[in-house]
């Protein structure tokens, strides 16, 4: 199983993100594609209530359509979904996959706790973005989060520059936690030049690693296919108090949630 190099380890304490390329393979790849199916299904319905729509539990499938709608016509305005792993077994899968601690195992250990637990649509036409931001992670409950905390995405379509891939900013990392509210216009332009940021083009299997203080957005999908991608942030468990637990000594802990989401998942 792939893990990092002291030379990748480095680049990414230097560089704030590292892309590690054809960690997922095909077969890895079309499984989370039936996810994504499913949840596509999902966002169709019209009977979602109001918990699962304004993210007041654990899963929040949100949508961001430019007016009201439900239904079919919706799944379009997708924006994400959080914690699909306690919605389609596919996501808990790769979530739980030993390749992510022996990826990760160089910069955080193999106990490992997760705080984010998501999947990204840009649907055709949608004109969904991410404004430039970081990914601060609430204090004190994170600890020395430069160090102990990496998120990840795995590029579950191809991602270039015409389908809106993510864009990072090299060494921003550097700079901590700017304060800038999320994806207010122009806050983190007057901290950091976003003109020396890198696109990150990346194939179906590819894993993005960057810290969460590492500048990063992108803008929306040009292209007439979807642009999909699986997020888990993953942070060394003696670093972190809350959030639910990944890996412990590299073996995998089932996801747990207060909630009973079993209506949303496959019959
Ligand atoms: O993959 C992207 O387009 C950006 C994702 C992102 O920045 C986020 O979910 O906060």
């Amino acid at each position: 199983m792939q893990t990092l190099s002291k030379r990748d380890v480095d680049s990414f304490r230097l560089q704030g993100y590292h892309i590690a390329r054809g960690i997922f393979g095909p077969d890895e790849i079309a499984r989370l594609r039936t996810g994504f199916a499913h949840i596509q299904e999902l966002a169709a319905r019209t009977d979602l209530c109001e918990e699962v729509l304004k993210g007041h539990g654990d899963v929040h499938v949100h949508l961001q359509p430019p007016e009201p709608l439900s239904g079919p016509a919706a799944v379009q305005y997708l924006r994400k979904v959080q914690w699909p792993s306690l919605i389609h077994p596919a996501f808990e899968e790769i979530r739980t996959n030993a390749k992510f601690p022996a990826l990760l195992e160089p910069l955080i250990g193999t106990s490992l706790k997760q705080y984010i637990n998501q999947i990204n649509f840009k649907m055709p036409g949608s004109d969904i973005a991410f404004p430039w931001h970081q990914d601060i992670r609430p204090t004190p409950a994170f600890t020395d989060q430069s160090q102990h905390y990496v998120q990840t995405i795995i590029a579950v379509d191809e991602a270039n520059t015409d389908n809106g891939c993510l864009h990072l900013v090299p060494g921003s990392h550097k700079l901590g936690d700017l304060k800038a509210k999320r994806y207010a216009a122009g806050q983190i332009e007057e901290h950091v030049d976003i003109s020396t940021a890198v696109a990150c083009e990346a194939a179906p299997g590819d894993v993005i690693l960057f810290t969460s203080f590492t500048v990063h957005g992108s803008v929306p999908n040009t292209t007439d296919q979807p642009r999909r991608s699986y997020i888990n942030g993953f942070v060394r468990a003696d670093a972190c108090t809350i959030g639910k637990w990944a890996f412990l000594d590299g073996k995998p802990v089932p996801v747990t949630s207060d909630h009973d989401y079993h209506a949303l998942r496959p019959t």
